[in-house]
């Protein structure tokens, strides 16, 4: 690749810039992502903080009433790309999907707040009512017993998609009958290998269409609709955004949500303990209606430690299977453990590396004390984008590089981490 690395991940997330907000990359994905539009924030903070905030503050502007922060921000109507805003019908302006994602925004904005000055505090004072009625809706609409364990109501809300974490809860739906003869956009731009399979898009477009036939009642589609998992990535994610929203709200003198949010958080860390499988000595995926565990270990798990979750024990335990699974994959961090039978190389989260994953998992592993699994996984993610490019994902065995191209989540980890090494 000529050029420097920085330079060239600027350019593209200049390139993916739809006018205030970013797409993850042209062609394969021509709208607004939720967890992507945050990473890109993160990125573009790196070099223009003005724009840092746009991404964001366009982002929540399609928030819904409830509180939700869609997953999709359908802005125009684009053939490239299905389901679009005609199936999902989500009814509001402008037009989303219907359910969530990854809620990393209050993570970042935090991170935006520390690295910044007076004006960057303003700006999170004005997003901080949005960012508390998006949380507040996770641990009501996702938690409506009040549990403390947040449950997905479709592999999509995960940000991951096909990961063998679903594949009981997903076993567990009837396709509908009446889906008709829709046409997949995806493969046109992207290997088939590397992407879901069509049974799991029958099942993915089953589930809106229980939804939309639901008019996107959350509530109603958490406790009566066709899938229900506990995904360890959305609970530490959140976990981990509710310590960060509680700094931001110190930071900002807000006092009054305090009580709430400890709450939130002692609540999830009592029931995160319900998803240490103890088969693989791991946190796994549990379905919330049987109670079934998933059996492998995937990359989400590692997220205990960023979410602060876990005893000293169960650190160790999960810092011993990643030295493991380090020893065969040559690129960390597989999405699922190259050792099970599920795992495979190239196909989206059923094994491939992702640096969005990868700077979250290694963030946590620092902060908790495991600075050489950290650097590896560092040192990695520097490598697989300078060797195979801004790839979507990467190979974790091979190191090639896989689905979409010049993608702008990995042009914004390139940018965080050079800002920490050496890469030019
Ligand atoms: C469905 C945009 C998104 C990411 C997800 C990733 C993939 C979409 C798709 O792309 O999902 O949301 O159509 O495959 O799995 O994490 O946000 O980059």
């Amino acid at each position: 690749m000529s050029g420097s690395f920085k330079e060239k991940a600027k350019s593209i997330l200049k390139s993916n810039d739809r006018g205030g907000f970013t797409v993850p990359t042209s062609n394969l994905y021509p709208y607004q992502w939720n967890w992507d539009s945050a990473f890109a924030a993160l990125g573009f903070a790196t070099f223009d903080r003005n724009r840092a905030w746009c991404e964001l503050e366009l982002l929540f502007e399609a928030q819904w009433e409830d509180g939700m922060l869609p997953h999709i921000v359908f802005r125009n109507d684009d053939p490239r790309y299905f389901p679009g805003p005609s199936f999902w019908q989500s009814g509001t302006t402008p037009p989303t999907s219907g359910h969530s994602q990854p809620p990393v925004t209050a993570s970042i904005v935090w991170s935006l707040v520390q690295s910044g000055d007076h004006s960057d505090l303003e700006r999170a004072r004005k997003l901080f009512p949005s960012l508390l009625k998006f949380h507040n809706w996770f641990h009501c609409a996702r938690d409506p017993d009040g549990t403390g364990l947040i449950g997905i109501i479709h592999p999509w809300e995960s940000g991951r998609d096909n990961s063998p974490d679903w594949d009981f809860g997903m076993a567990g739906i009837e396709v509908a009958d009446d889906l008709g003869d829709y046409k997949r956009q995806d493969t046109n731009f992207v290997d088939a290998e590397e992407r879901p399979t069509s049974d799991q898009y029958d099942r993915y477009l089953t589930l809106i269409k229980f939804g939309r036939e639901h008019n996107w009642d959350q509530q109603l589609i958490t406790k009566k609709g066709p899938f229900l998992v506990a995904d360890p990535g959305i609970n530490f994610i959140l976990m981990r955004a509710d310590r960060d929203l509680l700094q931001l709200a110190g930071r900002l003198g807000i006092e009054d949500c305090k009580e709430t949010i400890e709450s939130w958080i002692a609540k999830s860390r009592e029931a995160c303990r319900s998803l240490w499988n103890p088969d693989i000595e791991c946190y796994a995926a549990r379905d919330m209606r049987s109670g079934q565990f998933s059996e492998g270990i995937s990359s989400a798990a590692m997220l205990a430690f960023y979410a602060d979750a876990g005893s000293e024990r169960e650190y160790e335990k999960l810092a011993r299977h990643a030295e493991e699974i380090l020893q065969i994959a040559k690129y960390a961090f597989p999405s699922w453990d190259p050792r099970h039978d599920r795992f495979d190389s190239r196909r989206y989260w059923r094994g491939p590396t992702w640096a969005i994953m990868n700077y979250m998992i290694a963030e946590g592993m620092a902060e908790q004390g495991f600075d050489d699994l950290a650097a590896r996984i560092h040192q990695d993610t520097l490598q697989l984008i300078q060797t195979s490019g801004f790839c979507e994902y990467f190979d974790p065995i091979t190191g090639d590089g896989l689905g979409g191209q010049l993608f702008t989540w990995t042009a914004a980890i390139l940018l965080v981490l050079a800002d920490s090494s050496s890469v030019k």
